[in-house]
């Protein structure tokens, strides 16, 4: 028997089909015995866990890992794993151990880690732990040696969704627990169409990982996974998860005319230059075929800042698509990293007046302020930060409140971002939540949308964020939601 643990990364109520377990479910499928425990739907994994191993004889615990959330939560049950079981193997997998295999082959509950796409690496994990093959020759595999030290073997070439059988997702506990009303509809489910992203912004823990690479599933079968969960679940929304959704027209005019049969709401990422070459006829296409809401890296208001960044997009190009996109009623949501570690005051000032500028041209277009937060970069962090920051060797440093507020992004406590400037950025994202809350929470309540728009007004209009305690009083009455960070 093969665990494939899920732990607890969001609220129960946002919880989503786990994908990455279910992708390693799908090669199993048929060939191997195996369970899914998963934390965002059971309460109580460590006592499902010990009841699995007491009910059948279990071989491996595979366990898929993020950042922030879901690492903390994966310690005490892997922890607790290898003191009740010490022989049998802990693999991790997921974003985490991918970033940060040394620190994640560090724990002493870490036997194996995964790196990047996982399903043929899995399968040959497991052949060589039953002896049937080494563990040298694993692409994409690191692992201790007898002598404790970390092997990290060559990198595996990736591979098309494609290639890999449909996820099964009726070997969940309860699939219809996962299928949950959000802004798009009443019934959302998630789906990934493709892996990796072909970009290589400095800031994008997405580049280590993927090296630049992307393979896309095809149109026909994205719209026919999309079918069967239609009649399966009676869906009526879908979140997708790709990286880069809208990368080439034609595909996405393909799928869009698949997809309009199926009256979805959706949501996806895709990228300002991408987007902005599309023709009118693919944007109505898009919005036919019940595009609701698109996420776009804008990252920042200075042309100098998102060279830096190898972002390859201008402030220009952003301005454009915002109003573009207003034409075809598609909402933009656009995503900022804030805080240039070489004039972080430079960046903030310009940024929100940048901000400002856009809201004017798309009043509907949401934004989401986030503080940059370095990853490691094959190509040099953005910021040339190299040396400015030293990341934990372990998950359990990962998982203090100093590396915790790290990595969601709250608190980068960070040498080049002044407490003030963080303050500023804090206050000002305050202000714009609430004078303009994301359309994304269901749980506001009309008056409380109201309140918060009226207190805020008065702010935005003059420019002025600081020390904004009303606001910060009238979310202990309704809790604001920020867009993106929880929603998904
Ligand atoms: C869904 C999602 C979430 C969900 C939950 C995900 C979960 N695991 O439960 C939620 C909304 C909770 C979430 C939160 C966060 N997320 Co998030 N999220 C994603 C998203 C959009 C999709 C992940 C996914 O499920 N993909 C589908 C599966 C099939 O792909 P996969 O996970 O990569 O799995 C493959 C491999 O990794 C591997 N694998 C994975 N697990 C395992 C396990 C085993 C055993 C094996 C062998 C292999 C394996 O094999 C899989 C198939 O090939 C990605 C972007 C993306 N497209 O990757 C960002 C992403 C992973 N998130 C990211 C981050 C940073 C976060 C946050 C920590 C911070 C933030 N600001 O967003 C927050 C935490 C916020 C909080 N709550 O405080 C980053 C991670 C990179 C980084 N810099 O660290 C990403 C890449 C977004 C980005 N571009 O920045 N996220
Ligand atoms: S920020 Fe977006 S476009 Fe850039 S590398 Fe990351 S996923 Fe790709």
């Amino acid at each position: 028997m093969i665990i494939l643990l899920h732990p607890q990364s969001t609220k129960p109520k946002n919880r989503r089909f786990p994908l990455a377990v279910l992708s390693m479910a799908a090669v199993l499928d048929g060939k191997e015995e195996y369970a899914i425990v998963d934390g965002n739907a059971d309460p109580q994994p460590a006592m499902t866990i010990d009841r699995i191993v007491r009910e059948s004889e279990t071989t491996l615990l595979a366990v898929s890992v993020m950042p922030g959330p879901q690492m903390r939560a994966a310690i005490p049950l892997c922890r607790e794993f290898r003191a009740k079981h010490p022989s049998i193997p802990i693999v991790w997998g997921g974003y985490f151990p991918s970033l940060y295999t040394d620190a994640a082959l560090n724990a002493r509950y870490v036997d194996f880690v995964v790196r990047g796409q996982g399903e043929d690496t899995f399968l040959e994990l497991i052949e060589a732990l039953r002896g049937n093959r080494k563990f040298n020759g694993i692409r994409g595999l690191s692992y201790k040696d007898d002598f404790g030290l970390h092997v990290h073997n060559a990198e595996r070439p990736l591979r098309s969704p494609n290639d890999f059988p449909w996820l099964p997702y009726d070997r969940l506990p309860n699939a219809e627990k996962y299928i949950l009303p959000t802004f798009l509809g009443r019934r959302t489910a998630v789906h990934q169409a493709s892996i990796g992203c072909p970009f290589r912004c400095k800031f994008c823990g997405v580049v280590p990982i993927y090296q630049g690479r992307q393979r896309t599933e095809t149109a026909e079968r994205t719209a026919a996974v999309l079918c069967y969960l239609k009649q399966r679940f009676q869906i009526d929304a879908v979140q997708f998860y790709d990286n880069n959704f809208f990368l080439n027209e034609s595909h996405t005019a393909d799928l869009a005319e698949r997809m309009t049969p199926l009256n979805l709401r959706w949501w996806a990422e895709g990228r300002i230059d991408s987007a902005l070459r599309y023709s009118d006829e693919t944007f109505r296409l898009l919005r036919r075929a019940g595009a609701a809401m698109i996420f776009f890296g804008a990252e920042s208001g200075s042309d100098w800042v998102l060279e830096e960044m190898n972002k390859h997009v201008t402030t220009g190009q952003t301005l454009d698509l915002a109003a573009k996109i207003r034409r075809f009623g598609i909402i933009p949501e656009f995503s900022f990293v804030i805080g240039n570690p070489q004039n972080p005051e430079k960046d903030t000032r310009d940024t929100i007046r940048f901000i400002r500028r856009l809201k004017r041209i798309n009043p509907d277009a949401e934004i989401i302020v986030q503080h940059y937060i370095p990853t490691p970069h094959p190509d040099g962090m953005y910021g040339k930060v190299e040396g400015k920051i030293e990341f934990p060797r372990t998950p359990e440093e990962w998982a203090t409140d100093r590396w915790y507020n790290f990595t969601t992004r709250r608190d980068p406590n960070v040498a080049w971002l002044p407490r003030r400037l963080k303050r500023h950025i804090d206050n000002f994202e305050l202000v714009i939540n609430s004078r303009w809350p994301t359309i994304q929470d269901v749980h506001l309540p009309r008056w409380g949308r109201h309140m918060l728009t009226v207190l805020s007004s008065w702010r935005y209009s003059l420019g002025f964020y600081s020390a904004p305690f009303e606001l910060k009083c009238a979310q202990r009455f309704v809790a604001l939601r920020k867009p993106r960070l929880e929603s998904l």
